[in-house]
């Protein structure tokens, strides 16, 4: 039995080993950049009792090459303000890894978008595509382009020139950019004019969160958001609660907090608070979607208008002042790192009950252990925002077919999926022997099948 033990704490300690010597090449090739340590350090350290119970997973180099990109792409966008003004941003695509199927995620523009920003996103939706089950690769893309005062002839203008470069690198089975902070339906329609206009074909699958008219799949817009409410309600009925009677704060009021807000309000809950990067709103009867909509999706407008039109609401500069809110569920659907540790100690304090991850990354690493530690149900990115992705292939799927499905067999999927997620990540944690920690769960079970395909598919 002793030796036993003695085996099992030997093989341990050689994948923990193994995993910091790829940690410390990651920071040595990847200098500088936070955000991508971050991510992989949370997924490397959650693999070593895989490669610790699989030896076979430490050879062939998985683990080497799943954290360097097959691809990255990175280039200039010249265009032209309304002053006449020369302006120069800076593209990027990464291709991380095409093992389940093309490159498939998200661009994002937003003045901080730079490499590592880029690499982070890209690493994770390796492993959030993997677990969704449809057979997409890993990829992302972005600017630090910044559309907040632009005109649409300005924004059109970026996003031409930005797609004249990217489609080069892009294609309906090679890589199949979508959505993500800054990037909506209006630039997606942008970029598909102008890829269309290069290519002289109509490749209806080469972008998803398409309009309705041209391709787009009925609940794509609101399948984030209500993917991370779908699984956040089966984290909690597993310990017996629900969104029913609960109180909730969503952080952001863009496309992924506008949605979870409309279904856990559907569930029952009353959210009483929503942000922009400015500040936070505070509504103690529960806010007005309609009103959120209005000013964030087609004025354009800052969060701050909400209390004109609603005097019992309250609005505070500043963002994470959010978090000393009172809430049963935090759902925080922003952006990264937007929980640190004196966050969760707020919200922990304050009893919440459960965090559902809607953005990808919000909470730091310190935040996911406090989180843990104080055994508060919590729901990971990779696992609880996958559902916008999951419908971007079930976009792809209707352009292949050119049928469209109906908006009640898009979201029935979709809450299939995220139920599957649910129990796929608690079965990989538990078959781990780290029973609930879905953070670990996620990551093995995401990972697991891409190391799979690897292996079959050689030295790649
Ligand atoms: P949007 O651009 O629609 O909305 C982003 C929201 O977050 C806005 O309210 C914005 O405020 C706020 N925000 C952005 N950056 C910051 C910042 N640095 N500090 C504080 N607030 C900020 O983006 P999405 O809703 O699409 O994306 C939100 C998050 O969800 C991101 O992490 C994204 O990667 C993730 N995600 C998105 C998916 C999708 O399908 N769209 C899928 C899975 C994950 P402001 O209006 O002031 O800019
Ligand atoms: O982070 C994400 O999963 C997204 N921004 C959505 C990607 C996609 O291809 O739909």
């Amino acid at each position: 039995m002793a030796i036993t033990k003695e085996a099992a704490q030997n093989t341990m300690q050689t994948a923990q080993h193994y995993v910091n010597q790829v940690y410390e090449t990651i920071k040595k090739r990847n200098p500088g950049e936070s955000e991508f340590h971050q991510a992989t350090k949370e997924i490397l350290d959650s693999l070593v009792p895989v490669f610790a119970k699989y030896p076979k997973y430490m050879e062939g180099g998985i683990l080497e090459r799943v954290v360097e990109p097959e691809r990255f792409i990175m280039f200039r966008v010249p265009w032209v303000d309304d002053q006449g003004k020369v302006q120069v941003n800076r593209g990027f695509r990464v291709q991380f890894n095409s093992a389940l199927g093309p490159y498939k995620g998200g661009l994002r523009f937003h003045p901080s978008v730079n490499a590592s920003i880029i690499k982070f996103l890209g690493f994770e939706q390796i492993f959030k595509n993997s677990l969704t089950g449809q057979p997409i690769g890993g990829g992302k893309g972005g600017s630090d382009f910044d559309p907040k005062g632009k005109s649409d002839a300005e924004v059109m203008r970026f996003t031409q020139s930005f797609m004249t470069e990217l489609a080069r690198h892009i294609g309906p089975d090679t890589d199949v950019p979508a959505g993500d902070i800054g990037v909506g339906a209006r630039e997606i329609g942008y970029m598909f004019g102008q890829y269309k206009r290069i290519q002289n074909a109509y490749h209806a699958g080469v972008l998803t969160g398409k309009g309705l008219h041209y391709g787009g799949s009925l609940a794509r817009t609101e399948a984030t958001g209500y993917g991370t409410v779908y699984f956040v309600a089966e984290m909690l009925k597993d310990s017996g609660l629900s969104f029913e009677n609960s109180t909730v704060v969503v952080s952001g009021s863009g496309n992924v907090s506008i949605y979870a807000i409309e279904k856990a309000t559907q569930l029952g809950a009353k959210v009483v608070a929503c942000s922009d990067s400015s500040g936070y709103i505070y509504d103690p009867n529960g806010i007005k979607l309609d009103t959120v909509k209005r000013i964030k999706e087609v004025e354009r407008k800052r969060i701050s208008e909400y209390v004109k039109e609603h005097p019992e609401a309250e609005y505070t500069e500043g963002c994470s002042g959010i978090w000393t809110i009172p809430c049963d569920i935090a759902l925080p659907c922003a952006t990264q790192n937007e929980i640190n540790e004196a966050d969760a100690a707020a919200l922990i304090s304050n009893n919440v009950k459960a965090i559902g991850e809607g953005a990808n990354m919000p909470c730091t690493l310190e935040a996911i252990d406090a989180f843990l530690q104080a055994g508060i149900l919590f729901a990971p990115a990779k696992a609880a925002n996958a559902g916008g992705v999951a419908v971007s292939a079930l976009e792809m799927a209707q352009n292949s077919m050119r049928v469209p499905w109906t908006f009640e067999e898009v979201d029935a999927k979709l809450h299939t999926i995220m139920k599957t997620i649910y129990q796929n990540s608690i079965q990989a944690a538990e078959e781990f022997g780290y029973q609930g920690n879905l953070v670990v769960g996620a990551n093995i079970a995401g990972f697991l099948k891409v190391a799979d395909a690897m292996m079959d598919q050689g030295i790649v």
